[in-house]
């Protein structure tokens, strides 16, 4: 039996290795504490993050967006709240504290000065043209700022570490696609001070919705949450969205325009897909038989996730992600010094 690797591919190959101290390409990679961490994060974004971490090959660092969550409509204690949920859950997960950089995006205050800083050379149709801006602008009474400016504090955030990698799903290619001629337009103005990140995108980049109506999102109300109880999750998983044409058992059905075998694809051993797509187009099982060995596939890999997060001590988090924001604090320190500079900007007297 074997499992596929979570990582696909990086979308063009990487040769600036000279981004860290040790001659490592250096990863970042961010999630927004909204909602509940869901299976289409943790398929698209987090495991790929943990297959990171496990090769030991390049520097890693993840942080909780929470600046990026205040761009729609929100409560201040539930935030709170949600940004120790979303470390317990990522801990859970396998992102180790003791083997990643792991903290939350608003401790570290040079974020949201480079924001500033590189908005300076992001073109304003560049923004309007953003599909996420689109997508949840629309129809809104209140569009903020902050929602139209998201994609200038994405750039930061992995400029800022000169980041090189950034592994995300599918939605997240157009801001990143930003980032790089963020960092190229910098560079004309001002001179190479950041290298241009590329995307790395898990083997199941775009997990859809349980609608069907587009994909997975924490703030559409049609995602299973990775930390459901089991029973809930079963439940949603059961009465999730397959292929549109396949209204009885008797009709075949379609694999490849089913959102269940692209997660079994991402899942399940590759030694059961011939055997699943076979009992799909021959109309042999239901749907609902495909959803149960899915089932136990996510049960496989979720039950020991489920004990390690209950065994989590939420006073012994918050000293890690004290200590991952210090440790990203030096490195933003310095890039901000050499921004500061190249950009003709501060008094030189503060020692910044
Ligand atoms: N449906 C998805 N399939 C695959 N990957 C996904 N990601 C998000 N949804 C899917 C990836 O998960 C990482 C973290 O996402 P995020 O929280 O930073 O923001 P998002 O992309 O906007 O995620 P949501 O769930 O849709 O959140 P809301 O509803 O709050 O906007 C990213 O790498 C993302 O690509």
């Amino acid at each position: 039996m074997s499992h596929k690797s979570p990582l696909a591919h990086t979308l063009s190959p990487f040769d600036d290795a000279r981004a860290t101290p040790r001659g490592r390409a250096r990863v970042l990679s961010g999630i927004q504490p909204t909602g509940e961490l869901h299976i289409g994060n943790w398929l698209g974004a987090v495991r790929t993050w943990v297959a990171q971490i496990e090769a030991d090959v390049e520097d890693t660092l993840f942080c909780i967006v929470d600046a990026h969550a205040i761009t729609v409509p929100y409560e201040p204690a539930d935030l709170q709240a949600r940004i120790e949920g979303f470390a317990l859950d990522l801990v859970a997960c396998g992102l180790d504290p003791e083997k990643t950089t792991l903290f939350v995006q608003s401790d570290v205050r040079e974020h949201t000065e480079l924001a500033w800083y590189l908005a300076s050379v992001t073109p304003y149709g560049d923004l309007g043209r953003m599909t996420q801006f689109k997508e949840k602008g629309e129809g809104k009474d209140f569009v903020s700022t902050a929602l139209f400016t998201y994609p200038v504090l994405m750039s930061a955030d992995i400029l800022l570490y000169k980041a090189t990698v950034v592994p995300v799903g599918d939605d997240q290619v157009q801001h990143l696609e930003l980032a790089r001629e963020t960092a190229r337009r910098f560079a004309h103005r001002f001179g190479p001070v950041f290298p241009e990140p590329q995307p790395r995108l898990s083997s199941a980049p775009r997990i859809m919705g349980i609608d069907g109506d587009g994909k997975m999102s924490k703030s559409k109300g049609n995602a299973i949450s990775l930390f459901e109880d089991k029973d809930a999750f079963w439940n949603k998983l059961r009465g999730a969205f397959t292929d549109p044409q396949r209204l009885k058992k008797s009709d075949p059905g379609r694999p490849e325009v089913c959102n269940i075998y692209t997660m079994h694809k991402a899942l399940t051993p590759s030694d059961k897909h011939a055997e699943i797509r076979d009992n799909c187009t021959g109309a042999k099982w239901g749907c609902v038989d495909c959803k149960k060995l899915l089932f136990e596939s996510f049960e496989r890999e979720l039950v020991p996730l489920r004990t390690k997060r209950e065994a989590l001590s939420a006073g012994k988090l918050r000293e890690a992600l004290g200590d991952g924001a210090s440790k990203a604090r030096k490195i933003a320190a310095e890039t901000m010094r050499e921004v500061r500079d190249v950009m003709g900007l501060g008094s030189r007297a503060a020692g910044l």
